[in-house]
């Protein structure tokens, strides 16, 4: 298959020639700009629903209930989850593909598993324009699993027009688990196993520190649901309140302005990648090694390497 022939390929529907985008994407280098330069102008219809919080939380459960909950109302859904731990283990990866079988065979359903692959940049990135193809290929909502362990995953949940933080009980009575990161990136709150003990006592406590927060006339005020993602109670409320937020974000002029935040990241980006992967030749190691021993200094090298003179 030509690489000119993977979009219009996926925008047909065809799940392979998008399967196999996506894996030059994850390559990176020029076929991988090449293949996203083509794509971006079919790009930006889809609504990107970020999934995060920490690990066994039930994220690929609930996102495999939401994406039933959604197909049931005729809606087609991609899913990308991000495998943050090492290309090599593969059991996240795993597990993820067992939990979600039951999405298997549905046209309207794709699925896939990002791992870092040593692309300049990282897995950020690559998740980034996994989501751009699969807007591309007509996906109504883009779901993006991610643990919430560090900046790399709340960036990527950054990218999201909607971010859903998942908690549970039973991770100590104080809901210290939640960072202070993800309560700002937090637009809907899942309790999840809330056929658990102390599901009540984790949603008050989400909702007391709120509220403990300012409240801007007509801000969005996230709601805290419960779920027992594994029976699919709670997907409906919450698929709701996702649209809820889509819809918000419309009318209150943010949606413009979260594209515009998002260009721009998107363009310093690309450029750092540029940058590096132009200077990547011969002499890094050895400036590397002077920076080091502290006989170079960065600034002056990284000059050196973009071809500039030193001012
Ligand atoms: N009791 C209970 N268990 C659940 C519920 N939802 C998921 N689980 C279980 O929790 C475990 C972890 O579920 P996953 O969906 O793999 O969780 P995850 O957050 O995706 O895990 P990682 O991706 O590895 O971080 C599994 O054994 C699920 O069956 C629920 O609502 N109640
Ligand atoms: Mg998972």
């Amino acid at each position: 298959m030509q690489h000119n022939e993977l979009i219009p390929r996926m925008r047909a529907g065809d799940q392979r020639a998008l399967a196999r985008a996506i894996s030059i994407i994850e390559t990176g280098g020029p076929p991988a700009r090449a293949l996203l330069a083509a794509a971006y102008p079919h790009a930006g219809a889809a609504h990107v629903v970020g999934v995060t919080g920490p690990p066994g939380a039930g994220k690929s459960t609930l996102v495999t209930a939401l994406t039933q909950e959604w197909r049931r109302r005729g809606v087609s859904v991609g899913i990308v989850a991000v495998d943050p731990t090492s290309p090599f283990t593969g059991g996240a990866v795993l597990g993820d593909r067992i939990r979600m079988q039951v999405l298997g065979g549905d046209p309207g359903v794709f699925i896939r598993s990002m791992a870092s692959r040593g692309r300049l940049g990282g897995l950020a990135r690559a998740t980034a324009d996994a989501v751009v193809l699969l807007d591309t290929a007509g996906f109504q909502v883009v779901l993006i699993e991610t643990v919430g362990a560090g900046q790399g995953e709340i960036d990527i949940a950054r990218a999201a027009h909607t971010t859903l933080v998942v908690e549970i009980p039973g991770m100590g009575d104080d809901i210290q688990s939640i960072k202070a990161g993800m309560l700002e990136i937090a637009d809907v709150f899942v309790v999840n196993k809330a056929d658990r003990d102390g599901a009540d006592n984790v949603l008050r406590q989400l909702k007391a520190m709120l509220h403990l927060g300012e409240h801007r006339p007509g801000a969005w005020e996230p709601p805290v649901l419960k779920a027992v993602a594994m029976r699919g109670e709670g997907s409906a409320e919450i698929v709701e309140a996702a649209e809820r937020h889509r819809i918000h974000l419309h009318h209150s002029g943010q949606s413009a302005e979260r594209a515009r935040a998002a260009a721009e990241r998107e363009l310093s980006a690309a450029v750092q990648e540029l940058a590096l992967e132009r200077v990547r030749g011969a002499p890094w190691e050895a400036l590397v090694t002077r920076i080091a021993a502290r006989a170079r200094d960065p600034y002056g090298a990284a000059l050196e390497l973009l071809g500039e003179s030193k001012s």
